[in-house]
């Protein structure tokens, strides 16, 4: 049978800058959907990718003294680049396009070209205002403050010849897919960009730009490039092959199943996209989902700001998977939350070292301990036990009511049992109507509770006590392993679109096999061979020191911060020539240091006693406490400009200055005060 398909999307980032951990929450969080999907049975297509062109890029490349295509070039393929986080962080994407990829450029101008010639794009002349950080042009009444509603920064005014597209003709139909489907979710977008953009009154949209030129011709027009959203958007259709030879999988996959994006560029996503597809009278997309925001300190994290985190930093630290749960257990998807390395290390050790990884290395050990790594024939599913998997097959019948048709007695073990493979079996359907909702982390927390129940459930049956005598306890004390094992695998299954990593491992440590990690046996108890091989292997999460974590980690940032600088900052050198005779008025002089102290109250200066040849003692201060100790200065032999007029500094006066040479490097001063060897004496003239 011709599987279902599921195509999913991320935004395409922009290769501005170094991506940072809330890109990566944007992709992992659509990884772990796609990952369910393909879990699920789906044939999905994921993609993912980079939008390279616009004034940004263009700005960027010019002031690190490169062309925009090796910028970018350098952002997207480099070392620690898009790619390689991605490849790190385990992103499964079937598919990655760049917007200076030729198909893609061929595709766009002919989309630009459909959409004149119908009359959907004219040209007229564009006044208005401009957020260059944003690339968004907004009217008057958008703004906030007068600054840009989406950055808080200043607008430019800015008038040019432009093509415009006829937004304006199709907010009717916007506004009714807004209002009436569930084309945007979370709801509350709705609310606000009906009322804050459609029903304010929707303007045509500029969508050529003459100011810069980095960005795709309009072919029939040279001198314009096509507004980078425009060319941004149809990414989505190009990278399937709409109007280019390179792919072919466009009746395949289009209308994409969903797009995942953060919820300032949902405005684009919900009313420019779905304008522009009816204009090209081209399927919609079925949904757009737009989440929140990775704040830090409460405030979004931007390079400019400077408080970026830095997702191969924090893999390096904690392991990809640890990162990649924390990211989607602890934010719910659709609100903004507040990174911070305290939660992530808690996250950690509570959820990953101490629930699920207590509850596997235990498990384990103890069918190393008392059973030498194989649990004996008959410890699996008991016959009532595999009824339960039609019951809950069958009727989703509640717990109560599960235990009602086994009438079982208090205290009796048989009870907890059903209470254990119950929830288990309970549990991929909660989990999967959290994931059809794009809640990742209800779907986690629904899996953790099973968790929690499973290491209950070693404490109700105390297997440590049942092991004292084999011979009565032995089959009892088998079945309960083999039922820890049971849950651990059904659990490994539902967080493999999560950690697949690390579930990876698990299987292989409770002897799964390829039967025992599908998405079917996630719902049927009793799938794992009850003698299989099990090896009680590394630690998979091992628990985190969170003093010294957290310290290494300010050690490591700041060690970034610093290599993340330029590495040598020269002063630029002067061009306007000094005549000659100027420059031989500075009276340059070797000056002998008789005394070296430093001056109360100030970190910095230091005050000189010199000879200066004259037979009087010439004071100088300088601020350089930093670079040296007073005692080390004393009897070398400096150089000075003595004929600067005299300056109080800290109620002392100084009479002249001492030359050095500074220079900075990755952020650090070194500062060289310039000596004379002992051959030259004090009051010599320097020329
Ligand atoms: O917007 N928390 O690219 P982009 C959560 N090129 N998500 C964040 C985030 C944070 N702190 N910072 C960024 C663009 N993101 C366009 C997209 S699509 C046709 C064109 C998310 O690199 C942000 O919300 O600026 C956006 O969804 C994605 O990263 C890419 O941002």
């Amino acid at each position: 049978m011709e599987k279902e398909k599921f195509y999913i999307t991320t935004p395409i980032y922009y290769p501005s800058d170094k991506l940072h951990i809330g890109h990566t929450y944007c992709t992992v969080a659509t990884d772990a959907i796609a990952r369910y999907k393909r879990l699920k049975g789906f044939d999905v297509m994921f993609l993912t990718g980079t939008d390279e062109h616009g004034q940004k890029i263009e700005d960027k490349a010019r002031e690190a003294g490169v062309s925009p295509q090796e910028f970018v070039d350098h952002i997207v393929e480099g070392q620690r680049g898009v790619k390689d986080l991605w490849k790190l962080m385990n992103v499964s994407n079937d598919r990655f396009i760049r917007t200076t990829d030729d198909y893609h450029v061929e595709s766009i101008q002919k989309i630009f070209r459909k959409m004149y010639d119908k009359g959907d794009i004219y040209k007229g002349t564009y006044k208005g205002k401009y957020c260059k950080p944003c690339e968004s042009f907004w009217t008057e009444s958008q703004l906030v403050d007068g600054k840009c509603p989406d950055c808080g920064r200043d607008v430019i005014d800015a008038e040019e010849e432009a093509y415009f597209f006829r937004l304006s003709k199709y907010a009717g139909r916007v506004r009714d897919l807004l209002v009436n489907t569930d084309f945007l979710e979370p709801r509350s977008r709705v609310n606000e960009m009906v009322n804050n953009f459609i029903d304010p009154g929707l303007e045509d949209l500029c969508v050529s730009r003459t100011s810069f030129t980095w960005g795709i011709p309009v072919d029939f027009d040279p001198g314009h490039v096509v507004y980078v959203w425009v060319d941004a958007l149809f990414n989505y259709m190009t990278a399937l092959g709409y109007l280019n030879e390179r792919y072919d999988d466009c009746e395949k996959y289009w209308p994409a199943d969903v797009h995942i994006v953060g919820k300032e560029i949902v405005r684009f996503h919900s009313i420019i996209w779905p304008a522009m597809l009816m204009s090209m009278e081209l399927p919609l997309p079925k949904k757009v989902f737009g989440h929140g925001w990775l704040l830090l300190d409460g405030g979004k994290m931007s390079k400019s700001k400077g408080n970026v985190v830095d997702p191969y930093l924090l893999s390096e630290k904690f392991g990809v998977d640890a990162l990649r749960f924390f990211l989607l257990r602890t934010f719910p998807f659709g609100s903004d939350g507040n990174f911070s390395n305290e939660l992530l290390i808690q996250t950690i050790n509570t959820d990953l070292a101490n629930d699920l990884g207590n509850l596997l290395s235990r498990t384990t050990a103890m069918v190393n301990k008392y059973f030498g790594g194989a649990l004996p024939e008959g410890s699996g599913a008991t016959e009532d036990e595999q009824y339960l998997n039609g019951l809950y097959a069958d009727a989703r019948r509640s717990r109560s009511e599960v235990n009602l048709a086994f009438n079982f007695p208090e205290g009796d073990p048989v009870k907890f049992d059903v209470e254990l493979i119950s929830a288990a079996l309970m549990l991929r359907e909660k989990y999967e109507d959290a994931m059809e909702h794009f809640a990742p982390h209800t779907a986690l927390a629904e899996v953790f509770r099973v968790i929690d129940r499973a290491n209950k459930y070693i404490d109700e049956n105390a297997p440590w006590a049942l092991a004292k005598n084999m011979e009565q306890n032995g089959a009892r004390l088998a079945h309960v392993l083999y039922n820890l094992l049971e849950v651990t695998r059904i659990c490994g299954v539902l967080l493999m679109p999560f950690i697949p990593g690390s579930c990876e491992k698990l299987f292989a440590q409770i002897g799964a096999a390829e039967d025992g990690r599908t998405w079917a046996s996630a719902a049927r108890w009793g799938t794992l061979a009850e003698s299989s091989a099990v090896n009680k292997g590394e630690n998979l999460f091992p628990r985190i020191d969170m003093e010294k974590a957290l310290t290494e980690l300010e050690e490591a940032e700041a060690e970034a911060r610093k290599a993340a600088l330029p590495p040598i900052e020269l002063e630029p050198q002067l061009t306007e020539p000094v005549d000659f005779d100027t420059f031989c008025k500075n009276d340059f002089r070797a000056v002998k240091v008789k005394a070296c102290e430093a001056v109360k109250k100030s970190a910095k200066l230091l005050r000189f006693t010199l000879d200066d040849g004259t037979g009087t003692d010439r004071q100088i201060l300088s601020g350089i406490h930093a670079y040296y100790e007073p005692e080390e200065l004393v009897g070398k032999t400096l150089v000075a400009i003595v004929n600067l007029p005299p300056r109080k500094m800290m109620g002392l006066e100084s009479q002249g200055m001492l030359l050095s040479a500074v220079h900075t490097e990755k952020g650090e001063e070194k500062l060289n005060l310039i000596m004379v060897g002992d051959a030259i004496p004090a009051g010599a003239k320097l020329c």
